[in-house]
């Protein structure tokens, strides 16, 4: 068919503003805010409140609306998840969450997600969607450690770089990513460490970058596996193993282990003291449990460092695991996961090793 000269340049015409709009669309990624509560959703009485407050008050759009710097680095739209603080967060609540985030990376139109979180569990979280949600788009989880009402507020430029990084292409790959602080931190290795300050959270291993004004500077990668890499797939988890954690203290008492042992406990993450020490008179009651088929899991109530297995305590004589690096908390999760799937110790250690 003989194009006219006119036809032509219409052709041209389309097929240039297309491009535009396609390289407009291009230039700015998509990301979508999860919002599940805590104190970046907080509201204070006061702008001297900045640690009495009520968390979970702010819905998604008005905490989108409270940063207009976001629509500058990326075409972001919210939902909202959960609007509870997160100590209030349970097993189901994780599954919801991740099983969510799951079907959105999947989505082409979605670059990177971004869940907006209460501090006291957000740790626990992050490790649990870095575990199971299988995506090498960046999933990056933030809170603050003020509301938004108090001076000095924290939350907005916490989530402006929550949103700068789920926006950048150098993020995907390297697992669930945490920002607070100007910091960005593996969702693995993070955890809070102080409880009223803004620098609450840290990775003993160091942040894997910052990001600032906008740019994300990076400075390593994780070496463990995690979401694409990872064995144990959100889509396939249904719920999760009843994994409890025993504090260890002078004067503990082993009813404390048979308790939890009795509520249905599959495992047992003992918060030991030192180098998760086991007191002499608690040792007989573990190897009983283990003996019915409680895995006995090593973790250590001092906050860095990690748990040696045969050190002190004769793990392979008693087949216990040891949490290596994780503190109990995060243990538990990893338990948790991974009890849902297999239940001989020699599989878990394993994944205490990888993940
Ligand atoms: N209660 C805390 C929580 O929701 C508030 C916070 O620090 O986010 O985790």
């Amino acid at each position: 068919m003989e194009l006219t000269l006119w036809k032509r340049w219409l052709l041209v015409g389309v097929a240039a503003s297309t491009f535009n709009a396609a390289a407009w669309a291009a230039d700015k990624a998509n990301v979508v805010i999860l919002a599940t509560g805590g104190t970046i959703a907080g509201a204070g009485a006061s702008t001297a409140n900045s640690a009495s407050y009520q968390a979970a008050k702010v819905p998604v759009d008005k905490l989108m609306l409270s940063v207009p710097e976001l629509a500058r680095v990326a075409r972001i739209r919210g939902e909202q998840v959960f609007q509870i603080a997160s100590e209030s967060f349970t097993n189901s609540h994780l599954l919801q969450l991740g099983k969510r985030i799951s079907a959105l990376a999947k989505q082409q139109d979605v670059d990177g997600i971004v869940v907006t979180h209460g501090t006291d569990t957000l740790e626990e979280t992050a490790y649990f969607l870095n575990l199971t949600v299988h995506t090498d788009k960046p999933i990056v989880v933030v809170g603050s450690m003020r509301p938004g009402t108090a001076m000095s507020a924290d939350g907005a430029l916490n989530l402006y770089n929550a949103v700068v990084v789920a926006a950048s292409r150098d993020a995907r790959g390297k697992g669930v990513l945490v920002t607070m602080n100007d910091q960005i931190d593996s969702g693995r290795d993070v955890g809070k460490g102080i409880n009223i300050k803004t620098n609450a959270f840290a990775s003993q291993w160091g942040p894997l970058g910052m990001v600032v004004e906008g740019r994300n500077y990076w400075f390593r990668a994780p070496v463990k596996r995690h979401t694409m890499s990872s064995e144990f797939d959100i889509d396939k988890l249904d719920q999760l193993a009843p994994v409890e954690i025993v504090y260890g203290y002078g004067n503990v008492p082993a009813s404390l282990y048979e308790a939890a042992a009795a509520a249905g406990a599959r495992a047992i993450i003992h918060a030991g003291t030192g180098n998760g020490s086991v007191a002499d008179r608690i040792v007989p009651t573990l190897q009983s449990l283990r003996g019915k088929g409680v895995q006995i899991i090593r973790s250590a109530r001092v906050p860095a460092g990690f748990v040696l297995r045969n050190a002190e305590q004769p793990d392979d004589k008693h087949d216990w695991v040891v949490a290596h690096d994780l503190n109990p908390q995060k243990a538990r999760i990893l338990a948790a996961v991974a009890l849902s799937q297999f239940s001989d110790s020699q599989n878990l250690q394993r994944v205490f090793w990888e993940y």
